[in-house]
């Protein structure tokens, strides 16, 4: 390839005249803007137990009233991004959030979509739009865009689930900011809302649903019931997988991260293609070694990993005799409706 000026090759006043004018030569960047084949990553195949984070979790309990948290999480943090970036890959952040029993993280709304993935616990609720979700291993709770959201805890023990949020890129394209709200009026309880089922929706009114998230708890109980019975019906050629999805039209639950549940049969290992977005791995049930970019992981129950983009995963069910189960979150949504996917 034709090698480039660089910037070093152009006298000192010139570039002392650009600057005067906020202006920059392309040519010495060129190539490192528009990288031959394949783009340049600082995402850095990463993996944050859960045995790791649980006691400093924990601990955070112990230091951090609620009150002085608002929402007591610490974030998983990609080395390669740089951890003061608190990114897990350029679109997706990731956090591990605590509520102890009694305690309450209080109403607001923002830009950035969220979602939560239940770690640990039982008897925690998020109320979204008035609706009051229970809280319970593996279920999956959408909180997007613009809607009220709040979190609270009538169990006895303490409750964790990992917040996924497209805040990296929302903050980037300097979008991000949050409104504080009152404590809801609760119109919906226990997540009894008339979307709680896919494929079986109200009559009156379901070609014009009034709102553009009519799910918001997708439960761990009916997501493995489906992957299950996927397992069933599909050949044993490759891993089962599910997308959660918007049941009014079909698309991606939220519109930047897409969510997904993965089954793998016992003892079941495959390659997955590089594709264009970075990836979020975390298992529900199992164990699991995942493999990207030469780094191999191996995951037990509630850890979590990421990938960058453009490289192939592996992944292997390390049990025998059993099936694992991984939640993934990935950039797909973003990567599709931007037109830059790809699968190579
Ligand atoms: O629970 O609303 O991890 O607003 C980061 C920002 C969680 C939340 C996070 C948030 C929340």
């Amino acid at each position: 390839m034709n090698e480039l000026g660089k910037l070093s090759d152009l006298p000192q006043s010139y570039r002392d005249a650009l600057a005067d004018q906020n202006l920059v030569p392309l040519w010495p960047s060129l190539r490192s803007l528009l990288p031959p084949t394949i783009p340049a990553r600082q995402t850095r195949p990463t993996m944050w137990p859960y045995a790791a984070i649980r006691p400093l979790l924990m601990q955070a309990g112990a230091l951090t009233p609620i009150e002085k948290a608002e929402r007591r999480v610490l974030v998983l943090a990609n080395p390669g991004q740089g951890l003061e970036r608190m990114q897990a890959s350029p679109a997706i952040y990731l956090g591990m959030q605590l509520l102890l029993p009694g305690e309450w993280a209080p109403s607001h709304r923002h830009t950035p979509n969220a979602v939560r993935m239940v770690v640990e616990g039982e008897g925690a609720w998020t109320t979204v739009d008035g609706e009051k979700l229970p809280m319970s291993r593996g279920d999956l709770i959408l909180t997007p865009t613009g809607l009220w959201h709040e979190h609270g805890h009538d169990g006895s023990d303490p409750v964790v689930w990992l917040d996924v949020l497209d805040l990296p890129l929302v903050h980037y394209l300097e979008a991000s900011y949050h409104v504080n709200g009152a404590r809801q009026a609760v119109s919906v309880e226990r997540g009894e809302s008339t979307h709680a089922r896919g494929g079986v929706l109200p009559t009156a009114g379901f070609q014009s649903s009034a709102s553009a998230y009519p799910m918001l708890r997708y439960a761990w109980r009916d997501t493995r019931a489906a992957l299950e019975q996927q397992a069933r019906t599909q050949a044993s050629d490759g891993p089962v997988q599910v997308t959660f999805v918007n049941p009014t039209t079909g698309a991606d639950a939220q519109n930047i991260l897409g969510f997904h549940a993965l089954m793998l049969r016992p003892g079941e290992a495959c390659t997955l293609p590089a594709r264009s977005p970075a990836s979020v791995w975390h298992v529900i049930e199992g164990a699991v070694q995942v493999t990207a970019a030469g780094e191999s992981f191996e995951m037990g129950e509630a850890d979590t990993c990421c990938s960058p983009g453009y490289v192939a995963i592996g992944l292997h069910n390390r049990n025998a005799d059993a099936p694992s189960f991984l939640f993934i979150a990935d950039e797909s949504p973003l990567h599709r409706k931007l037109g830059i996917y790809e699968e190579r």
